[in-house]
């Protein structure tokens, strides 16, 4: 048994201290993982005030690599949670997620790709999807997800020391060499595919027809995963809470190994079937889905107490988003607040998702901010505030965002990006326009056409992109807006994307010569 203290554990001491000059020995702080240079700053002799001791072990670059907690909420759209308009308006106040946007910066303009494997594809690879052969949501079985070739968030994090867990849905690969713990995780729990399939099992048919119903998994890197049990109805209501006490668990865990560590906590809610945990059945008085969305604050408010009582909340940065825009089936189908339609659309409903990021006294609180972030600029700027490695044999689409999110400068590092729907490169965005070559119809199940001609949405004075450009003062906007398009064209064209269903191992073709 080691009688160290854990890291964590002693700088906890070190911040409840009522004398702290005492407290600082130099053991203690090379616990921290602070060096004497640092100590020197701190001002040993008495003169700084505790506050001032834990700024500079805050800022010091020798401080220790920040745990990220990143929460991405299923199918949540725009317009649910309160600080982005929903919350009472919705049947369900959020006020812990409204907190925590208040103690960080909350973005208006997160963008993230329009269904749930893409969307995860994207975070977890810091490439937009239509590379890597995850462009859609796999349909009726095949080999489905990530290759092994793709580096994931956690394998990139996991060489830079940290510890790594998944608890919730996955979406990127069905098959045991695709899993999370095969992709980089050291532990996971959920679901391989999705919510929908819990619908299954409450089907004779289904059952008559011998189907292989979805489960609950877990399972450990090194090991083939196991199935835990059946998701069906009665699971579905409980396993945001189990993904909720796994992750708090995970924490506990790499604090205690002193360990940073990334959580990433792929809640299931509030995807269809929307059902909430039995604790929060008939809360609101409104039914189901606002019944679920307190059931979503009051599990964020466990983790982020969580974080609070093992003193780890200055050295953790806290993220809660969406992976797409939201559900379009009644009597589950959500809110796009502001925008217009669902997911599985170009539309800016289906493209902007929730985002707030807290990380105290380093990404301001309270700001808000309507710059362009890219869902797959989480992967480049928590790669780099860990230190970590980031491929350099591939296109990476993500952008270091540090600069922006910490407040150092007003502007995000990104303008625009190409909007794929599955396959399609419906539109463009950049700055505060859109430009599509498809209508999107009302009717969501019905699939866009294509136009002859594109469409130029102003998204400042048109949020619901209900009154096209026509007049030729606008069509300045092309060349900017196609720039994107064709600068990226011109990036597949050299990396050629990875076909769904390529089985591994993949090894990409060499470099197309682009001369
Ligand atoms: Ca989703």
């Amino acid at each position: 048994m080691k009688t160290q203290q854990p890291i964590n554990r002693n700088c906890h001491a070190l911040r409840l201290s009522s004398k702290p000059e005492k407290q600082l020995t130099r053991r203690a702080l090379l616990r921290c993982g602070i060096s004497m240079t640092a100590v020197f700053a701190i001002g040993i002799t008495g003169v700084s005030s505790l506050a001032q001791t834990e700024r500079v072990l805050a800022r010091s670059p020798q401080a220790s690599k920040p745990n990220v907690v990143f929460i991405l909420m299923d199918n949540l759209g725009y317009g649910e949670v309160g600080c982005y308009g929903g919350g009472v308006t919705r049947g369900a106040p959020t006020p812990r997620i409204d907190k925590l946007a208040t103690e960080g910066t909350r973005l208006t303009n997160f963008n993230v790709e329009a269904q749930c494997t893409p969307s995860r594809s994207a975070l977890m690879t810091g490439r937009f999807a239509i590379r890597s052969g995850t462009h859609s949501v796999p349909i009726g079985g095949g080999l489905d997800g990530l290759t092994q070739w793709e580096v994931t968030i956690a394998e990139t994090l996991s060489a830079a020391g940290y510890a790594t867990a998944a608890h919730g849905k996955w979406h990127l690969g069905s098959d045991q060499t695709r899993l999370p713990n095969a992709q980089g995780f050291d532990e996971w729990y959920g679901i391989p595919r999705t919510t929908d399939e819990a619908l299954w099992p409450a089907d004779p048919a289904a059952r008559a027809a011998g189907v292989r119903f979805e489960q609950i998994m877990e399972g450990r890197k090194g090991e083939k995963s196991r199935d835990v049990v059946v998701y069906d109805l009665e699971q579905r209501r409980l396993i945001d809470a189990e993904i909720t006490r796994r992750t708090i668990d995970f924490m506990k865990r790499s604090v205690t190994a002193g360990k940073p560590f990334y959580a990433f906590v792929p809640f299931t809610l509030v995807h269809f079937p929307t059902l909430p945990n039995p604790k929060f059945a008939g809360k609101t008085g409104f039914g189901d889905f606002p019944d679920a969305l307190a059931e979503m604050d009051s599990n964020v408010g466990e983790i982020l107490d969580a974080i609070d009582a093992m003193s780890i909340r200055e050295n953790t940065i806290v993220v809660f988003t969406s992976d797409n825009g939201p559900e379009a089936i009644w009597p589950w189908q959500g809110s796009s607040g502001p925008w217009r339609g669902y997911y599985f659309t170009h539309m800016e409903g289906s493209l902007r998702a929730p985002f707030i990021i807290r990380w105290p006294g380093r990404i301001p609180a309270g700001r808000v901010s309507n710059e362009i972030v890219h869902e797959v600029d989480t992967y480049t700027t928590f790669a780099k505030i860990a230190g970590a490695q980031i491929p350099q044999d591939r296109p990476i689409d993500g952008m270091d965002q540090t600069d922006f999110l910490l407040g150092k400068s007003e502007k995000s590092s990104r303008e625009g990006f190409p909007v794929f729907v599955a396959d399609r490169l419906e539109g463009v965005k950049w700055r505060n326009w859109k430009i599509v070559f498809y209508d999107e119809q009302r009717d969501w199940w019905t699939p866009p056409t294509k136009l002859g001609s594109p469409k130029a949405f102003n998204l400042i004075t048109d949020p619901k992109e209900e009154y096209p450009q026509t007049g030729l003062q606008s069509s300045w906007i092309a060349g900017p807006a196609i720039k994107v398009m064709v600068d990226f064209e011109h990036s597949l064209k050299k990396y050629p994307p990875i076909a769904p269903g390529t089985p591994d191992p993949y090894t990409p073709r060499s470099v197309v010569d682009d001369k």
